[in-house]
């Protein structure tokens, strides 16, 4: 069978002699591989509990796309996060799921606007393992997740879902919320609400393996009380997530709209392929976001989160307040992130 994910990694072997070979223009190797230095890294502080999965793989010498799956799997089915089908749901009542994830091959999966499957990130992984398309949506994915063997779970909401849905629908504003963490200090603590809302539905991570193989993973409930069909950044591969095995990866969070905008991810793994760090690269991508809204960016979240080759992190975003989870074989930390505005 024809099978575009095995042409792609044939070709992409095919070319990684000469990857591997390359030069930047100054004459050094970008990349040197830290082949015995996995790391993961994560969004937000439900990132810590999801590290830990995520390096029970890569510590034990795993594959980062393994990791990076069992990884936001944690936070999927965490009663205490917004990310799955506990989430607050979109304003018709309903909770509806993104997810991508993306291997060292240039190999991507992804679901929208997924309804009653309780890991949208393994039925991304399935899409991309599986089918020989990048991104399936709604129905047509649901039908997909079930014929793969994924139970359809019940139309429910979670009892805070429930509560924070019946008060939004006493006003029915349409304005999203900017997703900001309060974060002031590295001690970790559980995501809470604020203004009654549940503030991070979100978790992206990357990570790389001791074969110095990168991967990552995103999954989302998306923007609480969202017109219905929504989709944000998170299953666009590009946008919420992109993995370039030769140079790093890079996810993010916030208003997903104006992360599509601007490619975000995409944009992020480019800067780092002209030779910024992780964190100079997310900032210039934060900042051609802002170039983009101009004064309403004041108004908005938006955070990125990049991994470099040589294993090294860096995240930027535009409002204060975000702040991502790190694991290596050295330590295990939350880290916060700088931001435009202070
Ligand atoms: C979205 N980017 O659907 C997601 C939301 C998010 O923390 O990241 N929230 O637009």
């Amino acid at each position: 069978m024809f099978n575009r994910r095995n042409f792609l990694q044939s070709s992409l072997l095919g070319s990684f002699g000469i990857v591997l070979g390359r030069k930047n223009f100054a004459g050094e190797d970008p990349c040197p591989l830290t082949q015995d230095n996995p790391i993961v890294i994560s969004t937000w502080d439900a990132g810590l509990e999801a590290n830990k999965a995520a390096w029970k793989i890569l510590g034990s010498g795993g594959r980062a796309l393994d990791a990076v799956e069992s990884g936001v799997m944690v936070t999927e089915a965490s009663r205490n996060c917004c990310v799955g089908l506990w989430a607050n749901p979109d304003r018709d009542g309903f909770v509806t799921l993104d997810a991508s994830i993306m291997d060292e091959n240039f190999n991507c999966g992804s679901v929208a606007f997924l309804e009653r499957i309780k890991h949208p990130i393994s039925v991304a992984r399935r899409v991309m393992e599986k089918t020989p398309h990048v991104l399936l949506v709604g129905a047509g994915a649901q039908e997909f997740a079930v014929a793969e063997g994924f139970p359809l779970e019940p139309q429910k909401l979670s009892d805070d879902a429930e509560k924070n849905y019946k008060e939004w629908l006493k006003k029915s504003e349409y304005k999203p919320v900017i997703n900001i963490e309060n974060s002031k200090s590295n001690a970790y603590h559980a995501p809470k609400k604020i203004n009654g809302e549940w503030n991070h539905d979100t978790i992206g991570m990357v990570a790389m393996d001791t074969k110095g193989n990168l991967s990552g993973s995103c999954t989302t409930s998306g923007m609480a009380f969202k017109m219905r069909g929504r989709v944000g950044d998170s299953p666009i591969i590009g946008a919420g997530l992109f993995v370039d095995n030769e140079v790093g990866a890079a996810t993010s969070t916030g208003q997903g709209e104006d992360v599509i905008r601007i490619c975000g991810t995409h944009t992020v793994v480019e800067f780092m392929r002209q030779g910024l760090s992780p964190e100079q690269a997310c900032k210039k991508a934060v900042e051609r976001v802002i170039r983009a809204k101009g004064s309403a960016a004041k108004e908005i979240q938006v955070a990125f989160l990049a991994l470099n080759k040589k294993g090294e992190t860096g995240a930027y975003a535009i409002q204060k307040g975000f702040s991502y989870a790190l694991r290596n074989n050295k330590e295990e930390k939350l880290v916060v992130s700088k931001s435009h505005f202070s």
